[in-house]
């Protein structure tokens, strides 16, 4: 299992190669504020444990291994923004809260997440109930 410092490496190698397809050092380093060397370092330990592979000259890229776990690591933080939104988090808070979140949860909590989005998403009506305690609840 990755730790959450590998988990937010690889999500975030997964988006880069996704939205420019590939993902450099100094890219890794801005989208997650961090030294160009400590993504070095990560890097080398995703390379040993088969997440990607490394070559100086030619750049990274997700085995099929990092590619999976890339693409969960994304849908479960999507998954947990859309929870947040749902249950009224504001705007400006949904982010940070997901980024603090998100490791720290069973595979089996964010299957039920997802549960609990289909069953607003099912019927309009339930969100509705919910902002009305929120009303009341900021009364
Ligand atoms: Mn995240």
């Amino acid at each position: 299992m990755p730790t959450p410092s590998m988990e937010d490496y690889i999500e975030q190698i997964y988006i880069l190669i996704e939205e420019k397809g590939y993902a450099r050092v100094s890219d890794i380093a801005d989208a997650l504020s961090v030294h160009p060397s400590s993504v070095t370092k990560m890097v080398q330990k995703l390379d040993k444990d088969d997440y990607l592979v490394y070559e100086k000259y030619r750049g990274l890229m997700l085995t099929a291994k990092g590619k999976k776990t890339g693409k969960r690591l994304v849908y479960r933080h999507e998954l947990l923004e859309q929870l947040l939104r749902i249950i009224g988090v504001k705007e400006e808070n949904i982010y940070a809260d997901v980024e603090g979140i998100e490791h720290h949860l069973s595979w089996d909590a964010i299957d039920r997440v997802g549960d609990l989005i289909q069953f607003f998403e099912e019927d309009e009506d339930r969100v509705e109930v919910l902002r009305a305690i929120q009303r009341q609840s900021n009364e």
